[in-house]
């Protein structure tokens, strides 16, 4: 299934794996890359220094092309920015903002540069600035999210930008694959389903829970504030949800969530952690290889598209 995204990244499927903070480390970003898809280092709050040991560790596991995702909210990003360009890395997606301010930075250096985008303005804007692709990232993701689904967002901005469009969102098997390419992407990115992976290093009680979740066990956290974030409900979104709806200060709501990502991450506390899945977490049912799952995910989708012959 080759696409103007397969070519521009130098991979074998059309996969590309979310930059999920604390979960996108070097192991599952190796094992991704390895299995043909696009393995990418989550920066997400982490300081310049441990990414850049992130990518060093990528490039001993794998000779395969993968990328860093740059979470724009981190107080280090600029160093971040130059630690990406500094190592070599060829292709960067970024979150949570406006990556305007490195771009010809980035371009000058010859990195592929694909912002993640929730808007159809958003899209247009990364493509006038300069950006080789845009992901479209509909609300049913976990983490960070805006408003509009992917059913909804991939076609508009699909018809809206002349560079390639990836899809994110609710993806989690050969179905949704597909689908995407229907609506007009020519790749995807996964997250929720690469958490459970074999070569992931999330704590087994998170798997569980992403293992169990059923399709309407998310909540969004945070809308009142304007930073809406995707996750598993538990003890944490019941006492966050039960707070925020009596008025209570975004500082205090912060500090609740303060390091909660990686509680639930590394340590497993699913009670008082911060457990990111998307929608499309009840689909996801086994601990599986990263291999696995893409070639699953692969066969399923050609089946569908009736691209086994290769042309698409
Ligand atoms: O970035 C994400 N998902 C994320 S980031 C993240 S980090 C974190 N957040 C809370 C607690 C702990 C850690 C978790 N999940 N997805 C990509 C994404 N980007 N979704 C939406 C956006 C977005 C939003 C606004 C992109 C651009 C944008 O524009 C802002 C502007 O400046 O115009």
């Amino acid at each position: 299934m080759k696409t103007r995204i397969t070519d521009m990244l130098g991979i074998e499927y059309p996969i590309i794996q979310g930059g999920m903070a604390w979960v996108a480390e070097y192991h599952l970003a190796a094992a991704v890359s390895e299995a043909g898809g696009m393995g990418l280092i989550g920066a997400g709050g982490a300081p310049a220094g441990f990414v850049r040991e992130q990518i060093q560790k990528v490039r001993e596991m794998t000779d395969k092309p993968f990328g860093v995702n740059l979470m724009l909210m981190n107080p280090e990003a600029d160093a971040i920015a130059r630690v990406i360009v500094e190592e070599g890395v060829k292709v960067v997606t970024t979150g949570a903002g406006n990556p305007g301010k490195y771009l010809a930075m980035w371009k000058e250096a010859g990195v592929k540069v694909i912002p993640v985008t929730a808007s159809v303005a958003m899209a247009k804007m990364m493509e006038r600035a300069g950006a080789d692709a845009v992901v479209a990232e509909g609300c049913e993701s976990g983490g960070h999210i805006g408003s509009a689904t992917t059913m909804t967002l991939v076609p508009q901005v699909a018809d809206s930008v002349s560079i390639p469009v990836i899809a994110a969102g609710g993806i989690a098997d050969g179905r949704g694959l597909a689908a995407a390419m229907m609506l007009g992407a020519e790749a995807v990115q996964m997250g929720t389903r690469f958490i459970v992976a074999r070569e992931s290093i999330v704590h087994d009680n998170y798997k569980k829970k992403v293992l169990a979740a059923k399709d309407i066990d998310s909540e969004v956290t945070g809308m009142s504030h304007g930073h809406p974030v995707r996750q598993l409900r538990n003890q944490m979104t019941r006492e966050y949800l039960k707070r925020e709806k009596g008025g209570a200060p975004f500082e205090e709501l912060e500090q609740l969530t303060l390091g909660a990502l990686r509680k639930a991450v590394v340590e497993g506390d699913v009670v008082n952690g911060t457990l990111m899945a998307g929608q499309i977490a009840g689909l996801v049912r086994e601990e599986q290889t990263c291999r696995e799952m893409i070639l699953e995910m692969m066969g399923q989708a050609e089946a569908l598209l009736g691209t086994k012959s290769g042309h698409m």
